[in-house]
């Protein structure tokens, strides 16, 4: 972390926004930016108000935000359907031909879908749910590939008011049985399988190992993608196909309380299960919808490619909501970056002419390690605008994305946000603010954003602290679901009234903010958080496995790489096989994600007196190979010594 900051500091390469971008950009001078900037901290109502006008709403709020630290409403009542946003206004501003979505399947298979094609399918598919006895309110499980239904799933669910909870699909069968449980779901939306690396991943199967032990489950809707075998059970499985030839497309948008829950999405935290954050309907989608339209300057002939996956929060608001409430043209890819070779993605810009492009930096960094042969001779000429999400993205990596792949004239929005904040927080605005390598810049409308001591002050240029944003920003998260104490204790127990993230940050002279990363026991892990905690109570599930401790190594690749100290019970032998074994089993119990990289057996862990793990150092073993830090507090040194062989 301290190399990151040193990297940092001495970072001073600045990049103008080209004239040429500018001139056409709806946000032109920097001058303009703070002018905005500083109306919607003083006086958000208004700021907040005149964007939520340029939307549709079935009957207007009475106020902006009523904020209640740490409830907040937006558009309190209101009533609005965030579908009709999406497509409905589309068709009648005479966008119904449109492109909306420009799918390519693994395999190669393609599909176009226009606004009217989109808004037909979303309302068939809504009428299914709702012949199913599915209703306004009913957690809905989405489990599904990167296909076009996933979309149409999720807006099938808010056309009614189900609230959706997308499980990434790489996600198992625990995964699934545990949010499940947690958000008492009654369906489920699955696929036969999905394409990965030319390899079918068995959705439908993984579905079922979860139904096993969980019966809150009436339906489960399977869409047939691969046309592999699958088991359906009487009464309780159909196909999408049957059950949308039984309706009609007829399916009016409900009118919903802005505060209507929209979805829950799980996270990683640092202790126990991953948490539900739950994102309501107005705020959300006043939040998605201005991000994309200020952030990503979108332009009625933009092509946009965000390469995220609907399971993560970056595809709820940079795919599924976020590029429809701006009726933009998006490319969707269901496959890997690499298949069948790493020059997918750059073949695909070509094609479709994508003009707008939002990756991760290890996306870019695993593109850079497999060489430039990939991407030369492609003509990437169509892009005019780059992006970044996920992680703290190294110079390195920033310098070959603005100038191999932007052919150094399209501005790179590194773009700062968790699942929590729903929308982009921290992000140059591409037309107007100088850019940097590896830094996110400046805060977001409405996002007053500041670095705090220990004592709850905020720090100086240059120095060190906690990330926090004092204000409430409409697409916010509104709690944990079910577990309102942990959303108090999580993000507003350390500073009263005031949002913490969970990253470490500074701000320099320019007040642009440099993000250094978790400062909590969460890895991110090629861009997804991982909680290391989860990773621990996977392992000690393990028969053989006594005590485990988890912690991040830097990783060139993946950002961090995940290694695991392990110490086994009496009478177990440790070997080679043993340890792959625990990998598979972690593997199986949260998704491949989370399998180590490393196991490394160990005869005692390091602990405090008072019995807590020190995972500070055996950090410190993993990046140096050795203890540097203060061991005062170590109970037992032996544990060190050897874990230092
Ligand atoms: C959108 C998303 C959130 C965590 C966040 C931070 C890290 C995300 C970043 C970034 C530096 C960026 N993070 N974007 N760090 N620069 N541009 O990724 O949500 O999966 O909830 O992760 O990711 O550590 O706290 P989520």
């Amino acid at each position: 972390m301290s190399d990151n900051i040193e990297s940092h500091l001495q970072e001073n390469r600045t990049f103008a926004p080209p004239a040429a971008f500018s001139e056409k950009a709806r946000i032109k001078s920097i001058e303009q930016y703070e002018e905005m900037y500083r109306e919607s901290i003083d006086d958000p109502d208004t700021f907040w108000a005149r964007e939520a006008n340029e939307l549709k709403w079935q009957q207007p709020w009475d106020s902006v935000c009523i904020w209640n630290p740490p409830h907040a409403e937006w558009f309190t009542g209101a009533k609005v359907n965030i579908t009709e946003n999406c497509l409905d206004r589309h068709l009648e501003n005479g966008n119904g031909d449109k492109t909306a979505l420009l799918w390519e399947g693994e395999p190669g298979d393609k599909r176009s879908i226009s606004y009217r094609e989109l808004h037909h399918e979303v309302c068939l598919f809504a009428n299914a749910l709702k012949n199913n006895g599915i209703t306004s309110g009913d957690r809905v499980l989405i489990y599904m590939p990167m296909v076009a239904e996933a979309v149409i799933a999720m807006l099938a669910c808010a056309r009614i008011g189900a609230v959706h909870s997308v499980v990434f699909g790489g996600f198992s069968a625990d995964s699934i049985k545990d949010r499940l449980e947690d958000s008492q779901a009654v369906a489920v939306i699955t696929a036969d399988g999905g394409w990965r690396r030319g390899k079918i991943v068995p959705l439908k199967a993984n579905v079922d190992e979860a139904l096993a032990s969980y019966d809150g489950v009436k339906n489960v809707f399977v869409l047939k993608r691969c046309e592999n075998d699958v088991t359906m059970t009487d009464g309780r499985d159909m196909w999408w196909e049957d059950e949308t030839a039984k309706v009609d497309a007829n399916c009016p948008p409900v009118a919903l309380d802005a505060e209507h829950p929209l979805f829950i999405l799980y996270t990683s935290g640092s202790t126990g299960k991953p948490k539900g954050i739950l994102h309501t309907t107005g705020g959300y989608m006043v939040g998605t919808y201005a991000t994309c339209k200020y952030i990503f300057d979108m332009q009625p002939d933009d092509v946009y490619w965000c390469t995220a996956d609907v399971g993560w929060i970056t595809g709820h608001s940079y795919i599924a909501y976020g590029p429809l409430l701006n009726g933009c043209t998006q490319v969707i890819y269901e496959g890997a970056p690499n298949h069948p070779d790493f020059s997918r993605f750059w073949q695909m810009v070509e094609e479709y002419k994508v003009s707008i492009f939002y990756t991760a930096p290890t996306a870019i960094r695993a593109f850079i390690k497999a060489g430039d042969q990939f991407v030369d001779g492609y003509d990437l000429s169509s892009l005019r605008l780059l992006g970044t999400v996920g992680e703290p993205i190294n110079p390195e990596a920033w310098m070959w994305y603005y100038n191999k792949i932007g052919g150094g004239k399209c501005p790179i929005v590194d773009t700062w946000w968790q699942t929590e904040t729903g929308a982009i927080m921290i992000s140059p605005i591409p037309g107007a603010v100088p850019i940097k390598p590896g830094t996110a810049t400046r805060p977001f409308f409405g996002v007053d954003a500041a670095i705090f001591d220990e004592t709850g002050q905020p720090v100086g240029p240059n120095e060190g602290g906690k990330l926090v944003i004092r204000k409430p920003w409409p697409s916010m998260l509104r709690t944990i679901y079910n577990d309102d104490q942990r959303f108090k204790d999580t993000y507003w127990s350390e500073y009263e009234g005031v949002y913490l993230a969970g990253d470490g940050a500074r701000t320099d002279s320019d007040g642009n903010f440099w993000i250094v990363g978790r400062l909590d026991d969460v890895l991110n892990v090629s861009g997804h958080r991982l909680g290391t905690a989860e990773v621990e109570s996977a392992l000690v599930a393990h028969p053989a496995v006594a005590e485990a401790a988890v912690v991040g190594r830097p990783d060139d690749l993946k950002g961090q790489a995940v290694v695991a100290f392990v110490t086994v019970k009496t009478g177990i032998e440790t070997s080679d096989d043993l340890a792959k074994e625990l990998r598979n089993h972690v593997g199986k119990s949260i998704g491949a994600i989370a399998k180590p990289d490393d196991i490394k057996f160990a005869s005692t862990l390091p602990k405090t007196r008072s019995g807590k793990i020190m995972r500070r150092l055996l950090k410190e073993i993993c990046a140096t190979g050795k203890i540097s830090g203060d061991t005062t507090t170590l109970e037992d040194f032996t544990a060190i010594a050897a874990l230092q062989k």
